[in-house]
């Protein structure tokens, strides 16, 4: 399974945990197989009681992301030494909550680190980047969060970080609008983002259709069919510096909601 690792830049100053790391470059890494919706991305999700860590990649930079997703990185030459990961920090994903990131493409200048609490330890990195406009998961998260200041407020979240986030329209796909994430949350009357069964329908009705019915709206791509555009802008977000490739053994179970 090949996923965009999309690189999303912490800003400084950095927190108590990572503070020693000040001017080094520093990523949290989600990875996707939608790169094509990278330009409606609102924030991106950790989960507060996963253990991460930060580690150093052959060029200098460093990524968090878990355990497991380093060790894969270290033997797809990613970092100095095949098979070994530099670790410079553990942390839980409470450590790195609420933080301030520059991600690539999308129309948000400053996104922040949100609590999502469905994350899977076990695929991808357990970062995870949010695109409510065409993720169901990601809508129902950040509806949570909006509707609910105990939730915030218990994860040490404050409202600028989340109240401004609108999802943003960036695919057309008929029968769903420009918003197809949002259309099937309300068309399932879906509650929060623990309700396994509808948000699995959900993925299900948007996913297929978005790939062979969607149409870009971007600038750029107005116009273009999701399948044809993929692949061109993974390259444009890799040759920007923006992403890199990440290939995840085969498993049983891919599904996020499963
Ligand atoms: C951006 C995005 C935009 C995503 C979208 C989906 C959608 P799949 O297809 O089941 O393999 N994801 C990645 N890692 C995790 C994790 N550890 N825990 C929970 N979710 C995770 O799922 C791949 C997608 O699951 C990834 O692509 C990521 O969210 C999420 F418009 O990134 B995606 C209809 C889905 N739309």
């Amino acid at each position: 399974q090949e996923y965009t690792l999309i690189k999303m830049k912490l800003l400084e100053p950095y927190p108590a945990k990572l503070s020693s790391l000040a001017g080094k470059k520093i990523f949290l890494v989600a990875a996707t197989l939608r790169p094509e919706t990278m330009f409606g991305q609102t924030n991106c999700w950790v989960h507060p009681d996963i253990k991460y860590i930060a580690y150093q990649m052959k060029n200098g930079e460093i990524f968090i992301s878990t355990h497991r997703a380093a060790r894969n990185m270290a033997y797809q030459e990613m970092t100095a030494t095949q098979g070994e990961i530099d670790i410079v920090a553990e942390l839980k994903g409470q450590d790195i909550m609420g933080l301030p990131l520059s991600a690539p493409l999308t129309c948000y200048q400053v996104i922040y680190t949100l609590p999502m609490l469905t994350i899977k330890e076990d695929k991808g990195t357990g970062v995870v980047t949010s695109v409510p406009s065409d993720s169901p998961d990601d809508y129902a998260a950040l509806c949570d969060l909006k509707r609910k200041p105990l939730f915030r407020s218990k994860y040490n979240v404050q409202d600028k970080m989340v109240l401004p986030f609108e999802p943003v329209p960036i695919i057309e796909i008929p029968d769903f609008g420009n918003l197809s994430a949002v259309a099937a949350y309300d068309k399932l009357k879906i509650q929060s983002q623990n309700d396994k069964d509808k948000l699995a329908e959900a993925k299900e009705m948007v996913y297929l259709k978005g790939f062979y019915e969607g149409k870009m709206l971007v600038k750029g791509y107005e116009g273009q069919r999701v399948q044809d555009v993929k692949k061109p802008i993974q390259q444009q977000m890799v040759v920007n510096g923006g992403a890199v490739l990440y290939m995840e053994p085969e498993r049983k179970v891919m599904s996020r909601s499963a």
